[in-house]
């Protein structure tokens, strides 16, 4: 199956399906072999892997070419987290014929302005985009696909911005006429409340996905019981590794030894494993002349 076809099924089917975050072709790799059927491209962690703010300081064919080796990497769906479209409608749609040249399958666009600030730093002074200039732009975006498995995901950013419940709902309503495949609600409260009132609302009428990082402690069922379509772990394998980089560089620092950095951290067999190395050596006994 293609990978736009894979992504489009986890959307619509009526099982609460995941996807987990990826931010490198390594990190891509990972989350491929522990199961997950999909894989979120993060604006946040591409952006703090690159050492740069999420606020588009890092050019769109920057994010692109990591997404091509993250894609390269693995088999499943990525969903790029693709900010507010780089621009306008025709930047945007440009986007989706890189991203589909690159196998990308599908992508999300939120409803703020170029250049984007994340969700999470002072939210509610965010301005929103014009309501009608962002259902062109998905417009744009649905017309320029050439796979017509690809997703166009619309993300509402109503509650970030302190907007509330009626103009979430009259967003949402305006990207669905526009061609959007889901809507992406978005809720910085730590309890659920704004999803719930959300969901009960829209009353299924394009599949939801939804990013619970603030609101972690919500039970995963909640989530199925409310018919939330898709769940994005959104940013846990970079705080992960920073974590993991933040207390061996300490240790290996103070003790200016290796000692007890060694059986903290994967080996370097295993790193060889994820790079396929075994292949290359295969290949070379096929392809080089023998000696
Ligand atoms: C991201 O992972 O970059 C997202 C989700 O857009 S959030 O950080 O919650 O805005
Ligand atoms: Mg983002």
């Amino acid at each position: 199956m293609k990978k736009t076809s894979m992504l489009k099924h986890l959307i619509g089917t009526q099982n609460l399906e995941f996807l987990m975050e990826a931010h490198n072709g390594l990190s891509a790799k990972v989350v491929e072999e522990t199961g997950f059927k999909g894989i979120w491209a993060s604006g946040l962690t591409i952006s703090a892997s690159m050492g740069v703010r999420d606020n588009n300081e890092a050019s769109w064919t920057q994010v692109l070419d990591v997404l091509e080796f993250m894609s390269d990497a693995t088999s499943i769906p990525i969903l790029l987290d693709g900010d507010t479209g780089y621009g306008n409608f025709n930047n945007a749609r440009r986007l989706v014929k890189k991203l589909e040249q690159r196998h990308i399958a599908g992508v999300c666009i939120e409803d703020k302005l170029f250049p984007k600030t994340n969700s999470f730093i002072n939210g509610s002074a965010q301005p929103l985009a014009d309501i009608d200039e962002f259902s062109g732009k998905i417009k744009a975006m649905k017309d320029a696909q050439q796979d017509d498995d690809f997703s166009v995901i619309a993300r509402v950013e109503a509650f970030i911005t302190g907007w509330g419940l009626q103009e979430a709902l009259r967003r949402s309503e305006a990207y669905y006429e526009a061609g959007a495949d889901a809507i992406l609600i978005h809720s910085k409260r730590s309890d659920v409340t704004e999803i719930e009132a959300f969901m009960k609302e829209w009353n299924g009428r394009l599949p939801v996905v939804i990013v619970p990082t603030k609101y972690y402690s919500v039970p995963t069922n909640r989530f199925h019981e409310l018919g939330v379509s898709v769940v994005i772990w959104a940013n846990h394998n970079l705080r992960a590794s920073l974590d993991a980089m933040q207390n061996i560089s300490k240790q290996i620092f103070m003790d200016q030894s290796l000692i007890h950095a060694e059986n903290k951290v994967a080996t370097v067999d295993e790193i060889f494993r994820l790079q396929g190395a075994e292949e290359l050596q295969e290949a070379e006994l096929k392809y080089l002349p023998s000696a």
